[in-house]
């Protein structure tokens, strides 16, 4: 309330107060409850001292603050912030918790719990840790797969994509989207787009895309499965069947001797590519949001519902109408799936070209 908080604000300690609170997101966030625990007591000590406490000493003789928080009280009166703290004692465990991070496929929660059962380098978790066969593809190609791919790269190995994909049905269309199709010298990914003239559902494009994957294993350019999807009704923003996983470009068996190659061929570089079915009906929309970036489909949904419409990565649809108790009035009608030009043009904006798309 206003009483608790002009009392915060006449606090000696508020500063101190501050810099340990953001000790204690930081401990809480990583669920140390242990340490989260000892700096909310400590915190709430500090809340009721009328004086400002200056130094270890004085902390140390108060109630709930141990010698170790007393040092840091100390330093923080003396520094005036968590600098030097973070150097001394959390940077390093923030770092771990940046590496597991960094893992594919692992979140906060994920790394807080390895951390939290000792495990601080990728060799603890390659070698102690009870890992999921996606998690060790995660760790063991940890380097590669945080590698950016260069625009050329991307180019030999989309067209490795699609001659295979051409022999197999010349009427597939394959279009590499993601930051490739911003223009992006280098890209984090291959996001391939695949449709087919006179589709209206991705499952029309399922036994394709398996055959299109069994073709790349053989071959030796898939090298691992990471996530194979194919759901009728995708979620408001995952998509509906896709497939993710990890490509090498296969040693080119030509007559050039190419350095390039023979790198490549030594010790092939694990690659991330997604494949995403989309039917033509539509395509438009899943070109806007497979091409991103995320920043910019977000202000093009928020704009469309400003609008009364809603744009997903089917289509764009007339928003669903409620009266009293939410009972629908209208359906969310489909205004246009199929042509990303026209998505723009209902939503009465400028079209951007996808080099343009960055926010
Ligand atoms: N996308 C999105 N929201 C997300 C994730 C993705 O809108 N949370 C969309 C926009 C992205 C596209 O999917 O541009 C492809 O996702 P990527 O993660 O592959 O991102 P980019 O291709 O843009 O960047 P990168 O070069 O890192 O792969
Ligand atoms: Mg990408
Ligand atoms: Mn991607």
């Amino acid at each position: 309330g206003t009483i608790e908080n002009s009392q915060e604000a006449l606090n000696p300690n508020t500063r101190t107060i501050e810099v340990l609170q953001s000790m204690l997101d930081y401990y809480s966030r990583i669920n140390d409850h242990w340490r989260t625990f000892a700096y909310r007591k400590a915190i709430s000590t500090l809340r009721r001292q009328p004086v400002k406490i200056m130094n270890e000493e004085e902390a140390f003789r108060l109630p709930n603050i141990g010698r170790r928080l007393a040092m840091k009280i100390e330093e923080i009166v003396n520094t005036n912030n968590l600098r030097r703290l973070e150097y001394a004692s959390d940077e390093p465990l923030d770092r771990v918790l940046q590496t597991f991070l960094q893992i594919y496929g692992v979140g906060t929660s994920r790394a807080s719990k390895w951390i939290n059962q000792g495990f601080r380098s990728l060799e603890d978790l390659k070698e102690k840790a009870d890992l999921t066969t996606n998690q060790r593809i995660g760790v063991e190609h940890y380097d590669d797969l945080n590698t950016r791919i260069l625009r050329d790269e991307v180019t030999a190995l989309g067209d490795f994509v699609k001659k295979e994909a051409s022999k197999l049905d010349s009427n597939v269309e394959l279009l590499i989207g993601g930051s490739y199709r911003r223009g992006a010298k280098s890209s984090g990914d291959i996001d391939f787009i695949i449709t087919r003239k006179g589709t209206t559902s991705a499952s029309e494009l399922v036994p394709f895309l398996d055959e299109l994957v069994r073709v790349l294993t053989d071959k030796g350019f898939l090298v691992a499965t990471l996530a194979a999807l194919h759901t009728e009704r995708p979620g408001k923003d995952g998509p509906g069947s896709k497939w993710h996983g990890c490509c090498v470009l296969p040693p080119s068996k030509g007559d050039h001797d190419d350095s390039v190659d023979d790198a490549i061929a030594e010790s092939p570089i694990w690659r991330r590519i997604d494949f995403l079915l989309v039917p033509e009906s539509e395509y438009g929309a899943a070109l806007i949001y497979f091409t991103g970036n995320d920043i910019f489909n977000r202000s093009m949904r928020l704009l469309a519902s400003k609008k009364g419409m809603r744009l997903n990565q089917r289509g764009l649809y007339q928003e669903v109408l409620r009266g009293k108790g939410r009972v629908k009035i209208t359906e969310g009608q489909l205004l246009e799936g199929r042509d990303e030009k026209r998505i723009f043009e209902i939503l009465g904006v400028k079209w951007r070209e996808p080099t343009e798309r960055w926010c």
